[in-house]
């Protein structure tokens, strides 16, 4: 089914005026043309390997739509992701340097209240456009950009006919507050199945719109356990490209000299039990009693395992959620009595990253519930995170449990 033109490139307040406005943030009180749970992806096994090349991740998408044919559709979408996160991996390196003149702030606030990085701003749209180009997207949502865009019909860019529509959600530029610096940072992104029955009135604005056509904007609202893909890129001493398309989890690193992603890390899995803690520990007295208490245990050897855990927080999620997925541990930014609901975003960060981590064999929870299954209400909505090995978390959920 076509979709019909529409231009709803929506900006933040203090900029330009968008063609479609949302007074009211969106929220899935009435139910939602949401796609069914996806089915487990058949993983690839590769036979014979270049030894010059190994596996990119061009043959790794090929091959996997060669056993998963419905899913085709999605190996151009990771097409855009890469080529997206090389630039930006370009962007972030040569950012030091002086004649780049991207360090510093843009001078705009996004609609959380956050202060805008000009790398955010450069960031966000190159992946927008790159995402918007492949035609494969109806409806995206990013943390730079106040409510979804709809990117159906001709404003996309690029004309498609039918063929299978998506939904990505994601953060361009994930601790960006370290960029200044030279602190690794990261892209984070996830990929639901877009509703096709979603049709936009080209001329709806504002008031105009129905709440069918809100709700059909409002594609993003899904809980993690929709999530048909994720991925993050981390620029850090390498660029590296961790995806899951629900089926394990897969880490290409950049061969800089190829120019292309190349199977690294195969069917990552994470240590079952570990002894890294990372958490902005700044904030351990106004933490949830259950979990002051178990972090304490572990950092006098007296926790489950009887490990005494060291402390690893670089304060980029991308970064911190890397090192945990190889070396074990967990990463969490829990609620706590100033803000319940942490700091990250359930959408673009909390869920995609627990997909990720889930599939490698490790627990995602706020400590009292599976982040995965948490269904957002709008768009920018925060979730406490405890991510990690399997084990230490579970240790986490039993403390929660008991103190209920
Ligand atoms: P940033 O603000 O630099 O973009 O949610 C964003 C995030 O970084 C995460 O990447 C990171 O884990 C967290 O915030 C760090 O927050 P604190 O500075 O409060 O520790």
């Amino acid at each position: 089914m076509k979709l019909n033109l529409l231009t709803v490139l929506l900006v933040s307040s203090t900029s330009t005026v968008s063609a479609f406005s949302v007074s009211r943030p969106f929220r899935s009180s009435t139910a939602l043309h949401v796609a069914s749970a996806p089915q487990k992806t058949k993983a690839p096994v590769f036979d014979e390997v270049c030894e010059t090349t190994g596996v990119t991740l061009k043959r790794f998408m090929s091959e996997v739509a060669m056993l998963n044919p419905d899913i085709t559709e999605l190996t151009v979408l990771f097409g855009a992701i890469e080529t997206a996160c090389k630039a930006i991996s370009n962007l972030v390196k040569r950012s030091q340097l002086p004649s780049s003149e991207t360090l510093g702030y843009q001078g705009e606030v996004n609609v959380q209240g956050e202060d805008q990085k000009k790398l955010d701003v450069i960031t966000n749209d190159l992946l927008k456009r790159a995402l918007r180009f492949t035609g494969r997207l109806g409806v995206l949502a990013s943390e730079e950009e106040d409510v979804p865009v709809d990117l159906s019909g001709a404003n996309k860019g690029v004309l498609i006919d039918e063929g299978e529509r998506y939904v990505a959600v994601f953060d361009p530029l994930d601790g960006s507050s370290n960029v200044d610096a030279g602190i690794p940072t990261g892209t984070i992104i996830g990929i639901y199945e877009h509703d096709e029955n979603c049709a936009i009135d080209p001329n709806c604005v504002d008031e105009d719109c129905s709440e069918q056509e809100a709700q059909c904007l409002a594609n993003t609202l899904q809980p993690g356990t929709n999530l048909v893909a994720a991925a993050y890129c981390l620029y850090s001493s390498s660029t590296f490209l961790v995806l899951t398309l629900g089926s394990g989890t897969y880490g290409f690193t950049l061969d800089e000299n190829l120019g292309e992603f190349v199977l690294s890390h195969p069917d990552i899995k994470i240590p079952e039990e570990s002894s890294i803690i990372s958490f902005n520990e700044a904030n351990t007295p106004n933490w949830d009693t259950p979990l002051q208490e178990t972090v304490a245990k572990w950092k006098a050897g007296k926790g489950k395992s009887g490990k005494k855990f060291s402390s690893r927080y670089i304060g980029s999620m991308v970064g911190d959620v890397h090192r945990t997925l190889l070396y074990g541990g967990v990463f969490g930014y829990p609620g706590d009595k100033k803000n319940p609901n942490g700091k990250l975003r359930l959408l673009y960060e909390g869920a995609p990253m627990s997909f990720i981590v889930e599939q490698a064999g490790g627990l995602s929870t706020t400590g009292k519930e599976r982040v995965m299954e948490i269904s957002p209400e709008v768009v920018h909505q925060r979730v406490p995170v405890i991510m990690g090995s399997k084990n230490d978390v579970q240790e986490v959920i039993d403390a929660y449990a008991a103190a209920q």
